[in-house]
Protein backbone atom coordinates (compact mmCIF):
# COMPACT_ATOMS: atom_id res chain seq x y z
CA UNK A 1 0.00 0.00 0.00
CA UNK A 2 1.23 3.44 -0.25
CA UNK A 3 -0.31 7.12 -0.14
CA UNK A 4 -0.27 9.58 -2.95
CA UNK A 5 -1.48 13.10 -2.94
CA UNK A 6 -2.66 15.21 -6.72
CA UNK A 7 -1.10 19.41 -6.35
CA UNK A 8 -3.06 20.73 -9.11
CA UNK A 9 -6.42 21.35 -9.87
CA UNK A 10 -6.32 21.79 -13.46
CA UNK A 11 -6.52 18.75 -14.78
CA UNK A 12 -5.93 14.65 -14.12
CA UNK A 13 -2.41 15.42 -14.36
CA UNK A 14 0.19 14.16 -12.56
CA UNK A 15 -2.07 10.72 -12.31
CA UNK A 16 -0.31 9.93 -9.02
CA UNK A 17 -1.00 6.21 -8.03
CA UNK A 18 0.42 3.09 -7.16
CA UNK A 19 1.93 0.07 -9.09
CA UNK A 20 0.68 -2.89 -7.71
CA UNK A 21 2.40 -5.81 -9.55
CA UNK A 22 5.10 -5.68 -11.75
CA UNK A 23 6.73 -8.02 -13.72
CA UNK A 24 9.26 -5.72 -16.37
CA UNK A 25 8.32 -2.02 -17.44
CA UNK A 26 6.08 -3.60 -20.41
CA UNK A 27 3.75 -5.39 -18.21
CA UNK A 28 2.82 -4.26 -14.50
CA UNK A 29 -0.30 -3.42 -12.78
CA UNK A 30 -1.18 -0.39 -11.47
CA UNK A 31 -3.77 1.85 -9.40
CA UNK A 32 -3.89 5.73 -9.77
CA UNK A 33 -6.02 8.85 -9.24
CA UNK A 34 -7.93 10.94 -12.22
CA UNK A 35 -8.55 13.65 -10.11
CA UNK A 36 -10.36 16.26 -11.86
CA UNK A 37 -12.52 13.41 -13.30
CA UNK A 38 -12.93 12.05 -9.82
CA UNK A 39 -12.00 8.55 -10.48
CA UNK A 40 -9.50 5.54 -8.99
CA UNK A 41 -8.39 3.75 -12.28
CA UNK A 42 -6.37 0.68 -12.71
CA UNK A 43 -3.49 0.60 -14.99
CA UNK A 44 -3.15 -2.59 -17.18
CA UNK A 45 -0.22 -2.73 -19.19
CA UNK A 46 0.83 -5.85 -21.48
CA UNK A 47 3.69 -5.91 -23.89
CA UNK A 48 4.07 -2.60 -23.69
CA UNK A 49 0.41 -1.78 -24.14
CA UNK A 50 -1.55 0.68 -21.77
CA UNK A 51 -5.01 0.49 -21.30
CA UNK A 52 -7.38 1.63 -18.58
CA UNK A 53 -10.46 -1.10 -17.92
CA UNK A 54 -11.79 -0.16 -14.98
CA UNK A 55 -12.31 2.73 -12.79
CA UNK A 56 -13.91 3.56 -9.70
CA UNK A 57 -15.88 6.88 -8.92
CA UNK A 58 -14.58 8.63 -5.82
CA UNK A 59 -14.48 12.07 -4.96
CA UNK A 60 -10.85 13.23 -5.46
CA UNK A 61 -9.62 16.55 -4.15
CA UNK A 62 -6.19 18.67 -4.75
CA UNK A 63 -3.75 18.49 -1.78
CA UNK A 64 -5.23 15.66 0.10
CA UNK A 65 -3.42 12.57 0.55
CA UNK A 66 -5.05 9.46 -0.44
CA UNK A 67 -3.85 6.20 0.78
CA UNK A 68 -4.29 2.73 -2.01
CA UNK A 69 -4.27 -0.30 -0.51
CA UNK A 70 -4.06 -3.68 -2.99
CA UNK A 71 -4.74 -7.04 -1.21
CA UNK A 72 -3.25 -9.44 -3.29
CA UNK A 73 -3.83 -13.26 -3.65
CA UNK A 74 -2.48 -15.02 -7.03
CA UNK A 75 -3.76 -12.97 -10.08
CA UNK A 76 -7.05 -11.69 -7.59
CA UNK A 77 -6.70 -8.30 -6.05
CA UNK A 78 -8.70 -6.51 -3.98
CA UNK A 79 -8.18 -2.71 -4.21
CA UNK A 80 -9.30 -0.42 -0.99
CA UNK A 81 -9.50 3.37 -1.46
CA UNK A 82 -8.79 5.05 2.11
CA UNK A 83 -9.10 1.79 3.81
CA UNK A 84 -12.37 1.47 1.95
CA UNK A 85 -13.14 -2.00 -0.73
CA UNK A 86 -14.05 -0.67 -3.80
CA UNK A 87 -13.66 -3.81 -6.30
CA UNK A 88 -11.18 -6.14 -7.28
CA UNK A 89 -8.99 -7.06 -10.45
CA UNK A 90 -9.05 -10.39 -11.64
CA UNK A 91 -6.05 -10.91 -14.29
CA UNK A 92 -3.42 -8.90 -12.15
CA UNK A 93 0.34 -10.31 -13.15
CA UNK A 94 1.54 -13.15 -10.69
CA UNK A 95 3.77 -13.27 -9.34
CA UNK A 96 5.27 -10.16 -9.15
CA UNK A 97 8.80 -8.90 -8.76
CA UNK A 98 7.90 -5.68 -7.02
CA UNK A 99 6.00 -3.03 -6.41
CA UNK A 100 6.57 0.79 -6.42
CA UNK A 101 4.78 4.73 -7.84
CA UNK A 102 3.40 5.88 -10.69
CA UNK A 103 3.17 9.22 -12.28
CA UNK A 104 2.40 10.49 -16.09
CA UNK A 105 2.26 14.14 -16.60
CA UNK A 106 2.28 16.14 -19.86
CA UNK A 107 2.52 19.79 -17.96
CA UNK A 108 4.06 20.92 -15.13
CA UNK A 109 1.34 19.72 -12.52
CA UNK A 110 3.22 17.87 -9.44
CA UNK A 111 2.13 15.72 -6.75
CA UNK A 112 3.96 13.51 -4.11
CA UNK A 113 3.92 9.94 -2.90
CA UNK A 114 4.88 8.33 0.44
CA UNK A 115 4.64 5.13 2.90
CA UNK A 116 4.89 2.91 0.49
CA UNK A 117 5.29 -0.82 2.10
CA UNK A 118 4.09 -4.78 1.39
CA UNK A 119 2.69 -6.83 4.40
CA UNK A 120 1.99 -10.75 4.42
CA UNK A 121 -1.32 -11.45 5.42
CA UNK A 122 -3.27 -14.44 5.81
CA UNK A 123 -5.59 -16.04 3.53
CA UNK A 124 -8.27 -16.59 4.28
CA UNK A 125 -8.73 -14.01 6.84
CA UNK A 126 -10.02 -15.53 9.71
CA UNK A 127 -13.48 -15.88 10.08
CA UNK A 128 -16.07 -15.01 13.60
CA UNK A 129 -19.35 -16.33 14.56
CA UNK A 130 -20.63 -14.17 16.72
CA UNK A 131 -23.94 -16.46 18.86
CA UNK A 132 -27.09 -15.05 19.23
CA UNK A 133 -27.96 -12.83 21.82
CA UNK A 134 -29.12 -14.59 25.18
CA UNK A 135 -32.98 -14.17 25.81
CA UNK A 136 -33.77 -12.87 29.00
CA UNK A 137 -35.56 -16.15 30.90
CA1 LIG B 1 -4.56 17.40 -10.95
CA1 LIG C 1 -11.64 16.21 -8.03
Amino acid sequence: MGRVVDCTGTDNDPHPGVIIAFSDTNNWDGIYLRERWDQVVRAKVRGGSWSAPQAWSMSIEVGVWYSIMAKVDGNTVQIYFDGVYIGSIYDALSPTVGVGFLFFNDGSNYGYFDDLCVMKYVVPEPLYDIGAEEEAP
